[in-house]
């Protein structure tokens, strides 16, 4: 027999579960450093969970749900004062630190932001000090809102997904890095690095990139890809043939009905969703362009890396069926039969589980089993490659 107590337990749970608080704490300091591709170490400045290290760029993702009440503790462990400003969300916001009234976060100091994630969407959290050389010096992260109770839709009561990535784009210019400017006239933003969620250069052809490279395999689609803008300079995000992409959510604003486009532009501060549903198979790329500020002239191009996999699509990779793997299913091995001359040397095998992740890589010589004895039952994806690189096969196959 249930007492009194434990019924108003229960009650109180049920009601505190209608509008969950979720509480973050971070640090804002001046210690990071973030790696380029080309293996330059740059200074940053930036927030990170508290206890987990120095600053990081971008700074840790706060991923809580609409209608969550949210505490954002923010400790500034560093020699100059922060500030926590969440750009673009709603007015319900009171006491996020906004850019004309911030809250600063003086050195040593610990100040707690409260708000309700009214409305679901990304954003992006970042100091607004000395705009934008605090932003610049790496203080910017994502701050995602997902649909109410965490469903998988776009937004509340919106259109369903399959998987979720969220990019973050900026640039870096490592001479301010360096150098941070100090108070009065800023010297001119002249970005060497072109980032998405941090990352440039090869990392984002790599498809095992898991946080950027989007891949889909199977009946994983449609893909939810949500792109921000925190930089300063202008954006275009170019669409591969591969997928047919529409805008469902601008500015945390759904967008009815969704709009198609081949060629996003994107201004600073913005944030947008995209659905991307696969019109064929295949490997390309996503192309984000980034613009200078000011004078908008090109400035560079970075590939993310695009997968599709796709069983109910219309066309077939010409690669496809240059390899046959048996048996299908497997339970302990798979053998690859070769339907032209098998490569003469190392082939490289991969398999991807059916939400993307890489769970076996290997190289073999030709006529040699892989073997898949380990893997849990269940659906994958296996790719092979030849030395030389070339794409052989993508194909799924079932585990026993
Ligand atoms: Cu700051």
């Amino acid at each position: 027999m249930k007492n009194w107590s434990t019924w108003a337990a229960l009650f109180l749970s049920v009601g505190l579960s209608a509008q969950p608080l979720k509480t973050f704490q971070l640090t804002a300091s001046e210690d990071g450093w973030a790696e380029m591709d080309n293996g330059t170490v740059l200074p940053v400045w930036g927030f990170q969970i508290t206890g987990e290290g120095p600053a990081k760029y971008p700074a840790p993702r706060l991923i809580v749900e609409e209608g969550d009440s949210v505490q954002v503790s923010v400790y500034n462990a560093g020699n100059l004062a922060h500030t926590f400003h969440l750009h673009g969300f709603g007015s319900d916001t009171s006491n996020n630190g906004e850019a004309s009234n911030p809250v600063l976060v003086q050195p040593g100091n610990t100040e707690i932001f409260a708000f309700r994630a009214a409305q679901s969407g990304d954003y992006f959290y970042h100091c607004g000090l000395q705009n934008p050389v605090h932003s610049q010096m790496g203080m910017a992260g994502l701050f995602i809102v997902l649909a109410a109770g965490g469903e998988k839709t776009a937004y509340t009561d919106g259109p369903p997904y399959f998987k979720d990535y969220h990019w973050l784009l900026g640039e870096f210019d490592a001479a301010w890095h360096f150098n941070p400017p100090q108070a009065g006239n800023l010297p001119p933003f002249e970005p060497d690095y072109f980032l998405v969620n941090g990352k440039s250069g090869d990392a984002l052809g790599d498809y095992n990139t898991e946080d950027v490279a989007v891949f889909s395999a199977l009946d994983q689609l449609p893909v939810f890809l949500n792109i921000t803008h925190s930089g300063v300079g202008r954006k275009e995000v170019i669409f591969p043939y591969l997928v047919e992409a529409s805008v469902v959510v601008r500015n945390g604003e759904p967008q009815i009905p969704a709009w198609p486009v081949d060629t996003l532009a994107l201004s600073p501060g913005e944030s947008v969703g995209l659905m991307l549903l696969a019109v064929s198979n295949g490997e390309d790329s996503i192309r984000v362009n980034y613009y200078a500020p000011g004078t908008d002239a090109f400035l560079h191009q970075n590939p993310v890396a695009i997968f599709i996999q796709h069983h109910s699509a219309t066309s077939e990779p010409a690669a496809r069926g240059m390899v046959q793997i048996l048996p299908n299913p497997a339970t302990d091995w798979l053998a690859l039969r070769f339907r032209s001359a098998a490569p003469k040397g190392k082939t490289s095998v991969e398999i991807l589980s059916e939400n993307g992740l890489t769970v076996l890589r290997q190289e073999i010589s030709a006529g040699e089993p892989v073997h898949v004895g380990e893997l849990p039952a269940g659906v994958y994806v296996l790719k092979i490659v030849d030395e030389n690189g070339q794409v052989l096969s993508v194909q799924k196959f079932f585990k026993n």
